[in-house]
């Protein structure tokens, strides 16, 4: 299948080479809806490119700036970067995340992107999806940086989706949004980044949802106080990617007693770091729970504690064993494998995630193999399955 078709593009290339002109050459602002497979489009014409060449996007989608000359183009769910890690404790570098991310996931649907435990292919799912490029982050300046984070964040979110909301998949009946102004907003997945851009994304996600329940998978609490984590020499330094959570729980973002910390493995200044958290309002999955539970004990605790409600989703990718993701700034053995937390994700079937993101992605770390490779596209399977709506009980 995979030979067919690239013969048959080498085929196409000559006959192209035939007709000397800018008919060798796609537009510069090729973009076409529905997103075609990368060799073939529906006429028979070659598309973009090749899954290995070509500029790269997540998933080779196509790519739109939502932020600048598309910002009137509307999505259902956009993939977008924020290469800040000027809030990191250890090893700097996941700046560079966005770009490896999407390099690591370029053959996310080399034959077709079919899920076959989650029955979907999220590609042709009948909706819209979008790689908007990075927000512009400034590495000199954290407060600013975050500003720009919120900000860009924000203007993808508040605008309306691009396909209706649907019917209940399981009851078929009609459904309403969970958003406080009562609108279908589009669904964002980021792109890290260090950890701390999670509470500009949550103070964004509230201007939209209110307060949110988080699925927060990590080796880390990242809920410590800024007196413990950094020190806190100055109002700035106390915010960063051990403390996000704290501030984001002062603020009000954080849905108290429907939030969940899954694959913690960190030590601690001392138990009453646990105490915190509990304060903050997170329940835990500790990594080694796997060995007793497994891993349907462990997505029941998860489902069990978020319950049917909207829920924000963050994934560290210091939750899967460095044997498996070293492309860290802070790893920490003993963690879960790929496939386990895959397992785990796919486990979060039917919840209604609004939005989520993959941080602390350092691809220096990575091996020449590019070994932390993508877990989100479990993650785009259950939103393109899941409406992002409620059924209105009379
Ligand atoms: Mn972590």
């Amino acid at each position: 299948m995979q030979t067919i078709s690239f013969l048959a593009f080498g085929s196409l290339f000559i006959l192209a080479r035939g007709h000397p002109g800018h008919d060798d050459q796609l537009p510069l602002d090729y973009v076409q809806f529905p997103f075609q497979p990368p060799y073939r489009g529906a006429n028979g014409e070659a598309t973009a490119d090749a899954i290995f060449s070509g500029i790269t996007t997540f998933a080779k989608l196509p790519w739109i700036q939502c932020l600048t000359k598309d910002r009137e183009t509307p999505f259902d769910i956009a993939f977008i970067g924020a290469p800040f890690d000027t809030g990191t404790s250890y090893r700097p570098g996941a700046r560079f995340g966005p770009a490896g991310i999407r390099a690591g996931s370029r053959r996310s649907r080399l034959c077709g992107g079919y899920n076959v435990p989650l029955a979907v292919d999220p590609f042709n799912a009948g909706l819209r999806i979008v790689d908007c490029g990075d927000i512009p982050v400034t590495p000199y300046d954290n407060k600013f940086a975050i500003q720009q984070i919120e900000e860009g964040h924000k203007a993808l979110l508040h605008r309306e989706a691009y396909s209706p909301l649907g019917n209940d998949s399981v009851t078929r009946e009609k459904l309403v949004p969970f958003s406080l102004d009562g609108k279908n907003h589009p669904r964002i997945i980021t792109l890290g980044g260090d950890h701390t851009i999670v509470l500009p994304l949550l103070r964004s996600i509230h201007s939209i949802y209110g307060p949110i329940s988080v699925i927060h998978f990590d080796s880390h609490l990242d809920t410590w106080k800024p007196s413990i984590f950094g020190g806190a020499p100055s109002d700035q330094a106390a915010i960063n990617h051990g403390t996000y959570f704290y501030w984001a729980s002062q603020e009000g973002l954080i849905n108290n007693g429907t939030s969940i910390h899954g694959a913690i493995r960190t030590t601690l200044s001392g138990p009453e770091d646990y105490e915190n958290d509990d304060n903050m309002g997170f329940k835990r999955v500790e990594a080694r729970e796997i060995d007793s539970i497994g891993t349907a004990g462990i997505i029941k605790k998860i489902r069990d504690t978020v319950g049917n409600g909207p829920v924000y989703l963050s994934i560290d990718i210091d939750t899967i064993d460095p044997a498996f993701a070293p492309a860290t700034g802070t790893p920490e053995t003993g963690g879960w494998s790929t496939r386990e937390f895959r397992t785990i994700l796919r486990g979060l079937d039917g919840l209604k995630i609004v939005s989520a993101d993959i941080v602390e992605v350092a691809p220096a770390y990575d091996t020449n193999a590019e070994l932390t490779t993508i877990v989100l596209f479990e993650v785009l399977s259950i939103m393109t399955k899941t409406p992002l709506g409620k059924v209105v009980v009379h």
